[in-house]
């Protein structure tokens, strides 16, 4: 490894011009915006190209110290997503039914989720998000959280402006991905994402976002 900086090269150049910054990002925050999270998905395959490219825009995300510490393994085997649903049903399971405690429970009522996670069959690719800690093959990282977080919204921005639907799903703990998808003991499970089309008739809870003026302050 340098020790060494990099050689210096020119800031790219962004494309945009001051007079269309406001349209711009006006139509930016109105795709995402339209995102929601969706649970229920048809096998209608993603069109070819769009996982890399939505992959690639996860990977160009910013990360402490330039390591780049994740890992997004891309399920669509049948049979192994079918063991991936059960196994997270099982983790699911303990937690909806002895680990959640009430307050918890209440919080989730008006999103509808149960430990029954059918998605992650029916979905024609789940992308599994693996942080990548310190190992025999790997450097140390800094900021792991905040880096895998940052690369998971480009990945999310990504596959909604492409019209893909997602699901950010949270089994816990998430050791079992580890064996069930053959990855070492410095990658740890930090989100799993089915992704593909609503199914037909899929429905959202009727829930909605803050008003700016309750998440932003200025000074
Ligand atoms: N991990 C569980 C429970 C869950 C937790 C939160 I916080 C959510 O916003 C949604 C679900 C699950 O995925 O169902």
């Amino acid at each position: 490894m340098s020790a060494e900086p990099a050689p210096a090269l020119p800031v790219p150049d962004y494309g945009v011009p001051p007079d269309e910054a406001l349209s711009r990002v006006r139509d930016f925050a109105d795709c995402l915006a339209s995102r929601r999270t969706v649970r229920e998905f048809s096998d209608r395959p993603v069109p070819p190209g769009v996982l890399e490219e939505a992959l690639r825009a996860a990977g160009a995300a910013p990360s402490g110290a330039n390591v780049q510490p994740w890992r997004f393994v891309v399920v669509t085997d049948p049979t192994l997503k079918r063991r991936l649903r059960a196994a997270a049903e099982a983790e699911e399971r303990v937690f909806y039914e002895r680990r959640a405690p009430e307050e918890w429970l209440a919080a989730l009522a008006p999103l509808g989720t149960d430990a029954s996670k059918p998605s992650l069959e029916e979905a024609p690719a789940v992308i599994v998000v693996f942080e990548v800690h310190r190992g025999p093959r790997t450097p140390r990282p800094y900021y792991v959280k905040e880096s895998v977080g940052i690369s998971v919204g480009f990945l999310l921005a990504a596959l909604h402006r492409a019209g893909l639907a997602t699901l950010t799903h949270t089994p816990s703990p998430m050791r079992f991905l580890n064996e069930l998808l053959d990855r070492p003991a410095e990658e740890r499970g930090n989100l799993i994402i089915p992704v593909g089309y609503p199914a037909e008739g899929a429905t959202v809870p009727a829930i909605s976002r803050k008003p700016l003026s309750e998440v932003v302050v200025w000074r």
